[in-house]
């Protein structure tokens, strides 16, 4: 993947793989019931299975089969509703629920963040959380470090090409940041293509996102993703990376 999203790699990776075995499974049962059961007698075409218009064929009922295609990919989609819990109450995890990223940090403190797990149910803990603002309007983003240290937020602009003169957002590796988002026009969702994170925010009304800036995370964008007129193509940011 592209996206070096730690996060969620491992979710993904296990998605694929699932899809894969599905669609193995599906179309070599296609394929092999479209020629095994071909009728062998070319042209004439009598009505070997006894099919009347409007009527169920229910003498070619098959329970047990009816039983396990609804079971099974019922089963398949409860489990992967499963295994997405953890990974996704992480990144939607209320402001103050205490259990992933504990409480506001106070100055000098540390997150300490740390990718926790492995595989699919890789996590971002944190002994605490900065909070900073980000307003969206069309068509710029506008970062607000509020009290913060410039060492752990800072921000300035450069210009970049395609999307022209850009806000910069400085975060610091190992610190997670809690983002209080807010609009002063119509709906935009920052999408920070690298953490793998976005979330919508409204006009008069506060919305929040978490900015896991875990070690190795590297410079990336930041795109809107919520249609919002002309210039939402090129409604950008970036976000610097420093230790
Ligand atoms: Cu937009």
């Amino acid at each position: 993947m592209t996206i070096q999203n730690a996060l969620f790699d491992g979710l993904w990776d296990y998605y694929i793989w699932i899809s894969l075995l599905v669609s193995i499974f599906t179309f070599t049962w296609l394929y092999h019931h479209s020629f095994w059961y071909r009728s062998d007698k070319g042209g004439e075409h009598d009505n070997p299975d006894e099919i009347e218009v409007g009527v169920f064929p229910k003498h070619n009922d098959d329970m047990k089969l009816e039983v396990a295609w609804t079971v099974a990919p019922f089963l398949l989609i409860v489990w992967l509703t499963y295994i997405s819990w953890l990974p996704l109450a992480s990144v939607w995890a209320p402001v103050d629920d205490a259990d992933f990223h504990g409480y506001e940090c106070e100055e000098g403190e540390s997150s300490n963040n740390a990718l926790v797990g492995e595989g699919y149910n890789a996590i971002v803990e944190s002994e605490c959380y900065h909070v900073m603002e980000i307003t969206g309007k069309q068509w710029v983003w506008q970062f607000d470090c509020l009290e913060l240290a410039t060492e752990l937020c800072d921000t300035s602009s450069e210009t970049i090409e395609v999307y022209g003169t850009v806000p910069v957002l400085h975060l610091k590796e190992g610190e997670t940041y809690l983002a209080i988002m807010t609009s002063e026009d119509v709906t935009h969702a920052p999408w920070f293509l690298g953490l793998g994170t976005k979330e919508d925010v409204l006009y008069g009304q506060d919305t929040s996102l978490w900015l896991t800036v875990v070690e190795g995370t590297s410079d990336q964008i930041i795109l809107c993703t919520e249609y919002c007129g002309d210039a939402h193509s090129v409604m950008a940011a970036m976000l610097n990376v420093h230790s």
